[in-house]
């Protein structure tokens, strides 16, 4: 019986992470049957609500205002809009709706008051509704939470050591106060990284300790590969290997056994036989729909045949046993 621990040091992290590659797809895979359906898979919809023109200096980013890329920087969409786009989401198959906006950190403004208004009209689509905003203060992650807010995803992104390499602008301890402040409006926590942007695997391996050493395990963990955007400082990184995406996976499915696993950018450029190996690995949540929030993802239709090929099948909304959480 394997237990939830929160306790991980880094040499134990790093032990599962270094085993030989078919040992640890093999220990996700058994750790992934103890705590789920393995044919089940959570199918998200990721909607830009506030497109470019953030002040934050993240070097993936194609947002931020200070790299030159091709995002058109855009106005607060308008609520009508957003929800007309949830439902199509919902009508292709989606039980969690992500509206990202590309602040720093949410104000206490007329686009705010906009914002809570859409997470109210989701919410009474029955999806889980998440956003992903930037930084909260603890009376904004309750005014979300009383609108109706399931999620709130706020990324770690890498480890505290190669954090001040990426981003200048904020700090690690910046977004540990915000996944606390969620915590405590007891909203689901959605966390993890990004890996592909240079960082050593000791980096990987000690986001992976911060995250799976939190008084509670976030219940989703996304696992991006950089998508190099042309104009960022980044555009030049070489793509990561499936391997090191299924190194990832399995040892955050080791490590926090009942977190969604959610294999997240990057998937464009990954066959079907890539994404199944993650599967198998022990991830259990995909973004759906052609874009993320600016770059492409796979098509609706050729995630229908994945499904169908794989027999996966989609996960019901509100599943997660959690009473906190539980709006029903
Ligand atoms: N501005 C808010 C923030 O930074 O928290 C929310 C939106 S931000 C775009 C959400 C997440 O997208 C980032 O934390 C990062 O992990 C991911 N992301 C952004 N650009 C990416 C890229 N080029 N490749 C992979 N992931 C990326
Ligand atoms: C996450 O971890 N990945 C998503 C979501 N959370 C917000 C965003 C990926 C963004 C990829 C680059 C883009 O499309 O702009
Ligand atoms: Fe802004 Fe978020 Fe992009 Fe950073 S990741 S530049 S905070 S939109």
């Amino acid at each position: 019986m394997t237990t939830i621990r929160n306790n991980w040091t880094r040499e134990e992290i790093s032990e599962i992470y270094n085993q030989p590659i078919l040992n640890l797809i093999y220990q996700g895979a058994t750790v992934h049957r103890e705590f789920h359906d393995p044919q089940e898979v959570q199918v998200c919809t990721l909607l830009s609500v506030k497109t470019g023109g953030c002040p934050e200096d993240c070097s993936y980013c194609p947002q931020a205002a200070r790299y030159h890329t091709d995002v058109k920087v855009e106005k607060l969409m308008e609520v009508k809009e957003v929800l007309s786009k949830a439902m199509e989401a919902k009508e292709s198959g989606s039980t969690r709706f992500c509206m990202g906006a590309a602040w720093r950190e949410v104000r206490d403004n007329r686009d705010f008051d906009k914002v809570i208004e859409m997470v109210k009209g989701v919410s009474t689509m029955g999806m889980e509704v998440c956003c992903t905003l930037g930084m909260l203060t603890p009376e904004q992650a309750q005014k979300l939470k009383d609108a109706g807010l399931y999620a709130y995803n706020h990324n770690l992104d890498t480890s505290k050591e190669f954090y001040n390499d990426i981003i200048s602008t904020r700090t690690y301890d910046d977004r540990l106060e915000t996944l606390e402040n969620v915590r405590e409006a007891k909203i689901s926590v959605c966390s993890g990284g990004i890996i592909g942007m240079g960082e050593q695997e000791e980096d990987r391996i000690g986001m992976l300790q911060v995250l799976a050493t939190l008084k509670e395990h976030p219940e989703s963990v996304p696992v991006n590969a950089l998508v190099p955007v042309e104009g960022t400082p980044l555009e030049d990184q070489p793509k990561v290997s499936v391997w090191e995406m299924v190194r990832m996976i399995a040892t955050a499915r080791i490590i926090m056994p009942k977190t969604m696993i959610r294999l997240s950018a990057g998937r464009v450029r990954m066959n079907l036989e890539e994404q199944a190996l993650c599967f198998l690995a022990g991830a259990n949540s995909i973004f759906a729909g052609d874009k993320l929030l600016t770059t492409p993802n796979p098509g609706t239709l050729q995630d229908r045949e994945m499904f169908q090929k794989l027999e996966l099948k989609p996960r019901a909304a509100y599943k997660e046993k959690s009473p906190k959480t539980a709006i029903f």
